[in-house]
């Protein structure tokens, strides 16, 4: 694991690479096996909710298609069903690792009943799960983390050895609730760390209008805690710099800023081409950065999958999904009498 120092700005951002596999990070082969079907997992649910949107089965997506490595990777370095995580809109990848099944998933996107996200309540890709310490996402953009840094400061109180974790984009990170929350969970040492997942685009905004630094993470010098560059397609070096960033959180040394530079695949969501304002070279060569293949290649040259690994983790995945997709349609919608539950204070007496 190389980790070379930035410079030219001034500032103490890191580089952090992969230099080796499993054994240099910790991981073991089957663990990384398991990586590897969560991101083609993640992948192969995202595409399904695309056929299923241009077969009018379901409304809206607002895909994690070239996030995948970055999200699984960063939040693999968690403890599920103890830590917290706040996700965004693109996490279907980290709701997953966290947690979340394929059914739960789309029974979102499907607003059943039974979706475990919000019964059909919230907005399309606004996933959540109660039981599995995943927040529900809200839909202004960087209000997140505000949560995940006042669920930091509870765990600090509380001392439970608990980290929250917050995503978002780099266009969000420009809104104030991120100075906000990051200036307090630096002054208090917080267990919270912020992931900014920069895909270059704030729906059809080029990064070059959102930003007048490189990276996001040079912010981290002004709050006095850790920023660290990441490629998003080195699945490895992700988890490597969050298993890092998480330690230094439950050892009770402060957050850190992990900026993990992705690609985002597809349009901004299913009502955007971005054909429109994106040069068909720039896509093409987006392509090269998409983390699946990355990924499956690395393990593959390091002997750690095979032809017939990869066919059956392929095979077993399209099985999830079908499966998924075939409870998700038979699922009843909520009941239009409930639509008001939870919206409005039930039983309490007086006036307001
Ligand atoms: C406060 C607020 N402003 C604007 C929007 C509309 N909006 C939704 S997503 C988005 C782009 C965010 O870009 P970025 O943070 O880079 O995330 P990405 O979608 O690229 O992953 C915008 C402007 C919003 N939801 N909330
Ligand atoms: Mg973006």
């Amino acid at each position: 694991m190389a980790v070379g120092h930035r410079t030219e700005s001034g500032t103490s951002t890191r580089r952090a690479h992969a230099g080796g596999l499993g054994a240099a990070v910790g991981l073991t082969d089957e663990q990384l096996i398991e990586m590897y079907r969560m991101v083609a997992l993640a992948r192969a649910v995202d595409e399904r909710m695309w056929v299923l949107n241009r077969a009018g089965r379901i409304p809206f997506v607002i895909s994690g298609q070239g996030h995948e490595g970055a999200q699984v990777a960063i939040t693999w370095a968690l403890k599920k069903d103890h830590d917290w995580v706040a996700p965004f809109y693109r996490s279907i990848a980290t709701a997953m690792t966290f947690g979340m099944s394929a059914r739960d998933i789309l029974t979102a996107q499907y607003a059943t009943a039974n979706d475990p996200s919000s019964g059909g309540r919230q907005m399309p890709g606004h996933y959540g799960h109660a039981e599995h310490n995943l927040l529900s996402v809200s839909s202004p953009v960087a209000t997140q983390i505000l949560h995940a840094v006042g669920i930091a400061l509870a765990a600090k109180i509380r001392k439970t050895g608990q980290v929250a974790m917050t995503f978002m984009g780099e266009g969000s990170s420009n809104q104030g609730d991120v100075h906000e929350g990051l200036n307090f969970a630096a002054i208090h040492k917080l267990p919270f760390v912020l992931v900014i997942e920069n895909n270059g685009y704030a729906i059809s905004v080029p990064v070059s209008k959102e930003l007048a630094l490189p990276d996001v993470a040079d912010r981290a010098s002004g709050y006095g805690i850790p920023g660290v560059v990441v490629d998003g397609a080195d699945v490895l070096g992700c988890y490597q710099a969050s298993k890092e960033a998480v330690a230094r959180a439950r050892a009770g040394d402060g957050p850190t800023l992990i900026e993990a530079k992705v690609t985002r695949l597809t349009g901004h969501s299913s009502d955007d081409q971005q054909t429109k304002y994106r040069p068909a070279e720039e896509l093409e060569a987006e392509r090269t950065r998409d983390p699946l293949p990355k990924f499956r290649e690395q393990l593959a040259a390091a002997g750690v999958l095979d032809d017939e690994l990869i066919a059956r983790i392929d095979a077993e995945n399209k099985a999830v999904v079908d499966d998924a997709t075939d409870y998700a349609e038979k699922e009843p919608d909520p009941d239009p009498a409930n639509a008001l539950m939870h919206v409005f204070a039930e039983g309490v007496e007086g006036e307001f």
